[in-house]
């Protein structure tokens, strides 16, 4: 049986809506298609009036499957105790004080991006192409393609984060929603695992952000951007819910 890569985009004129995407067998692709454009066409920013759903054909042997992180949680009183978590962890993955407080600053400052910002440890530089744009992860999904209308953040940012943290020369991504009543975000990498941050921010706050912290002496950039973008990833043991 093949695999499709389903993607689906919402706009109203200029302003994007909703955003998801799938990697689902040929007899589930409809299931698939009919949750993507309920979620489009039913969202709190609005009635698009443009949506596009995209349907492409993975070769089998380009997939590569990998299992979730490992899921923790560490809430916090405030959100300022969320960031020194966040610090602390950056600091087991071997950042400097300086280089831990640069990028989460970079991830509490960023203006509005369809992706994330890429910073290299070893030149202390953004290596997004596109700094507007940022990196799009893009062609992944849980090995259980979900039917599901609805948002599911938890699941659909694990999925993300796992990919991503996979991806060669990766240290840690950091993550804040731009959903203005979800303020749990995470912590990822490869040693810690997925770590949720609760709060990140104040309930009707709409910004939001992502940070991809590689080392470019541990692997190269371009492979990684195009692991990123291109690479067919399916998750392993994907929960529901965190716990
Ligand atoms: N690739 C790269 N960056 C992305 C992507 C993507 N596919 N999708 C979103 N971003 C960036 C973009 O800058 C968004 O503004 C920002 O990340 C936040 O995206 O366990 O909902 O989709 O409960 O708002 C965390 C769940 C949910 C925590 C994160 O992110 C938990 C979330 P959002
Ligand atoms: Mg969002």
């Amino acid at each position: 049986m093949s695999l499709f890569s389903i993607k689906m985009r919402a706009s109203e004129g200029e302003r994007h809506i909703s955003g998801a995407e799938r990697i689902a067998p040929t007899e589930k692709i409809g299931d698939v298609i009919a949750a993507l454009a309920q979620r489009a066409a039913h969202h709190s920013l609005g009635e698009p009036d443009f949506i596009n759903i995209k349907l492409e054909r993975i070769a089998p042997e380009e997939i590569r499957r990998v299992p979730a992180l490992a899921i923790s949680t560490r809430p916090a009183k405030t959100i300022e105790g969320s960031f020194e978590i966040m610090k602390e962890l950056l600091l087991a993955e071997g950042l400097t004080q300086q280089e831990a407080e640069g990028v989460i600053g970079q991830v509490r400052s960023v203006q509005v991006m369809r992706g994330a910002m890429l910073y290299d440890v070893a030149s202390d530089r953004r290596m997004e192409p596109d700094k507007e744009r940022g990196i799009r992860v893009t062609y992944m999904d849980a090995e259980e393609s979900s039917t599901a209308s609805g948002k599911n953040h938890f699941r659909e940012a694990l999925v993300l984060a796992t990919k991503v943290a996979n991806g060669p020369g990766m240290i840690a991504e950091l993550c804040i929603s731009d959903d203005p009543d979800y303020i749990t975000g995470y912590f990822a990498s490869r040693t810690a695992g997925y770590v949720r941050l609760t709060p990140l921010k104040e309930m009707g706050d709409s910004h939001g952000g992502r940070v991809f912290i590689c080392d470019s002496r541990r692997g190269n950039i371009d492979e990684l951007i195009k692991y990123l973008e291109k690479t067919p990833v399916i998750v392993e043991n994907v929960p529901d819910q965190p716990c």
